[in-house]
């Protein structure tokens, strides 16, 4: 989306100032190795971007996918917008009856709107983000084609079955990354960033290529934000209203067990 290439080796994302702050602490953090490089921000025109290392670069026909991390993809404040001044979406409810025509109430097909709580709470039940604690929003093949087609995809088989195909079953491929998934793990207990984060929208990319080169890296901070001071999150305990929890640990272990299974069959 609001990506673009830039000339050496480099990636420009649109600033955001949650999204900086979060990449300037992690590269002195535990996590520093499983996020992409961030070298500051530069000015394009009128507009100010994030430079991040490109990590496609030296890659022959990469293959990506993005899996979201989280039993939830919404801030709390979300919540609390939704109830202080609700504010029906049309594109909202275009974007969900494209998925599932029959999912709105009968008034929100009278207004034709809902607000972006109730589009993103339905996402979150209709994909595997609420059961699994991650879903795939998209995967890139070798041809460059990116297929987008992953919104109904809840079930663990559903999820292994997209595993299979996007690693075409190399063994290989599913070993590489499933020691980098345990590497993660590893690193995330080390992290005081993470203790201290609400990790929300953040995904893990999946990349390998011809040569078998295979990795994974933690992007999108958009949403991640610091929790109040002297909170510590758990990251695998249930989300209630309120203890910030994202079930971010709950979607790795769930993300680890299925490319285990993936590896099986
Ligand atoms: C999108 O829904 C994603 O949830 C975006 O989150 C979110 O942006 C969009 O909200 C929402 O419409 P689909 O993926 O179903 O299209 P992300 O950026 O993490 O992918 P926010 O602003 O929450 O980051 P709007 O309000 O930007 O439309
Ligand atoms: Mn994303």
């Amino acid at each position: 989306g609001n990506f673009r290439l830039s000339e050496a080796g480099e990636v420009l994302k649109l600033h955001n100032a949650v999204e900086s702050s979060c990449l300037q602490a992690l590269m002195s953090d535990s996590l520093r190795q499983f996020v992409p490089c961030y070298h500051g921000l530069t000015i394009r025109g009128s507009e100010s971007y994030i430079r991040l290392d490109d990590l496609l670069s030296g890659l022959t026909c990469p293959v990506i996918m993005d899996c979201k991390m989280g039993v939830r993809t919404y801030l709390e404040e979300e919540l609390a917008r939704a109830r202080s001044s609700p504010c029906p979406r049309t594109d909202m409810y275009q974007k969900m009856i494209k998925v599932d025509p029959e999912a709105p109430s009968a008034e929100e097909h009278a207004q034709g709107g809902l607000t972006k709580l109730r589009y993103m709470q339905w996402r979150d039940s209709v994909s595997s983000t609420s059961t699994l604690g991650f879903r795939i929003e998209g995967v890139a093949v070798e041809d460059g084609r990116v297929l987008r087609d992953f919104k109904k995809t809840r079930t663990s088989a559903q999820v292994t079955d997209v595993f299979l195909s996007f690693t075409k079953r190399q063994a290989n491929v599913l070993e590489a990354y499933l020691s980098r998934l345990q590497a993660l793990n590893e690193a995330l207990k080390e992290s005081e960033f993470f203790k201290t984060h609400e990790v929300i929208g953040s995904s893990l990319l999946f990349v390998h290529d011809r040569t078998n080169k295979a990795n994974i890296w933690m992007i999108d901070f958009g949403k991640t934000t610091p929790t109040p001071s002297g909170l510590h999150l758990k990251h695998n305990i249930p989300w209630v209203e309120g203890n910030r929890e994202d079930g971010y640990i709950i979607g790795l272990t769930n993300l680890t067990w299925l490319v285990t299974e993936a590896l099986r069959q």
